[in-house]
């Protein structure tokens, strides 16, 4: 009974474990829009590029030991409130999901203000803890 009390233990811990440290960014991972600014004028169809500092990029799904040392790219397109951070990211026309490892889009959007902020998740779409999210930004589409 002690043994398999053990055991169930030590498989607790190994299954939790690396969850919780080899998956999180340090502090100093950023990610950010690399040409656009907050107030930038565009016009459709724009490019929309987006940066990574201090972790890494993978596609969705990744399986293997790549999975721990970075994620992908979300882009929220005029998200008023963050998604419930616990669950994954929602995937519908204001929430996009750049499963490929794709660091940039091309975006056509009404003319007008329009926000935009980059959210990255986890192979399972879930966001990282600490949280890599960019300044959310305010654009204008002629
Ligand atoms: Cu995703």
């Amino acid at each position: 009974m002690k043994i398999a009390l053990h055991s169930l233990l030590a498989l607790l811990l190994f299954s939790l474990t690396p969850w919780a440290t080899a998956h999180s960014p340090s502090e100093r991972a950023r990610i950010f829009f690399v040409n656009l600014q907050d107030g930038a004028v565009v016009k459709n169809p724009f490019r929309v590029q987006f940066g990574i500092q201090g972790f890494g990029i993978v596609p969705a799904g990744t399986k293997d030991q790549r999975r721990h040392h970075g994620g992908h790219f979300h882009l929220l397109v005029d998200v008023p409130q963050l998604p419930d951070l616990e669950e994954p990211i929602p995937r519908d026309a204001r929430h996009l999901h750049f499963d490929e490892g794709e660091r940039e889009t091309i975006l056509t959007l009404s003319p007008g203000v329009h926000t935009l902020q980059l959210l990255l998740g986890d192979e399972a779409h879930e966001p990282f803890e600490p949280l890599l999210i960019s300044e959310k930004i305010r654009i204008v589409v002629q």
